[in-house]
């Protein structure tokens, strides 16, 4: 941590990237992070591959994100939440690759591709380590805790995942003794739904497929277009899938252009679902893994029965 204090006083440009498809956590962090530094006097550039998604687009500071060519000569490079160089995706053409990189992260499969790396894996999000950073180099505000709180609140899905630790609630503690309003927080991430993808939601709970101990279910393009829905309506739609009584794990299939199937796995009680994933390519958490693969959804589906019930039986 010092040696990443050193280079943020040393230095007065820094870009910020995270990974693709940025979730509550990397966004959070970013613009948390973009947020201290500027109250530093420093300057900040937060970039990534893809925009945030309608849920976090509505942030106030949404603005700071950039997408595309980059605008900015950035003397020291962050890469957040990212346990490999790949997952920023096309950002990396925009780096200076001369510069420094601090790579933070709470992955435990981090690859510690950074000049200076730090990596937490009892961490429950990254904000919760940018928390450590900042309250150690300038005076945090409702603003910057704000971001950091829904960093913590959406990685640790409302502090109900197994992530939430004593050390994560006395962060989101003192991140509300700095002004947060947690209910405020929660509602407009969690409940400010547009109609069409709760509508949704019912179409694939419908589409659920119970066994003994784990559960599939699938969104395809024709469900999507009914709705007029796009895949990111679907998010946290898997959390449904493990959320029954005696299911320790679940899968949910995406059906995306080209053919392409986007599947995202979820476990409880110990079971881990990162291995399966791996098999496709995919990678993630034990609890909480993904992949991407080109098939048919039939197929796909009957795989992923007999690969869920040799993991949880
Ligand atoms: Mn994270």
């Amino acid at each position: 941590m010092k040696k990443v204090i050193d280079m943020i006083n040393k230095n007065n440009k820094f870009l910020i990237i995270s990974h693709t498809n940025p979730d509550g956590d990397s966004i959070g962090s970013q613009i948390a992070l973009a947020l201290g530094l500027e109250k530093m006097g420093k300057e900040t550039y937060i970039l990534n591959q893809d925009p945030p998604t309608n849920r976090y687009a509505r942030f106030n500071r949404a603005e700071l994100i950039h997408t595309g060519k980059k605008e900015f000569d950035e003397e020291v490079i962050f890469i957040l939440d990212s346990a490999e160089i790949d997952r920023i995706g096309s950002a990396r053409d925009e780096m200076d690759l001369t510069k420094p990189v601090i790579n933070i992260d709470h992955h435990i499969s981090n690859e510690k591709f950074g000049s200076i790396n730090i990596v937490k894996p009892n961490h429950s999000s990254t904000a919760e380590i940018i928390y450590e950073l900042l309250s150690r180099i300038v005076e945090l505000d409702k603003e910057i805790a704000t971001y950091l709180y829904i960093g913590i609140l959406t990685d640790t899905g409302s502090f109900r995942y197994p992530n939430t630790t004593s050390h994560s609630l006395k962060v989101a503690s003192k991140l509300v003794d700095y002004g947060v309003v947690a209910s405020q927080v929660s509602e407009f991430i969690w409940f400010t739904d547009p109609p069409k993808r709760i509508k949704l939601l019912g179409d694939v709970l419908q589409s659920i497929k119970l066994y003994d101990n784990f559960s599939i279910m699938y969104v395809t393009r024709n469900m999507l277009k009914r709705r007029n829905a796009k895949e990111e309506d679907t998010e946290e739609f898997v959390n449904y899938g493990l959320s029954i009584e005696g299911i320790k794990a679940c899968a949910i299939i995406k059906e995306r252009e080209g053919g392409k199937l986007k599947v995202s796995l979820r476990s409880k009680n110990g079971i881990n679902v990162q291995n399966l994933a791996a098999e496709y390519g995919g990678g993630g958490h034990k609890t909480a893994s993904g992949f991407v693969t080109v098939g048919d959804l039939e197929k796909l589906k009957k795989e992923l029965t007999e690969k869920l019930d040799r993991i949880v039986s």
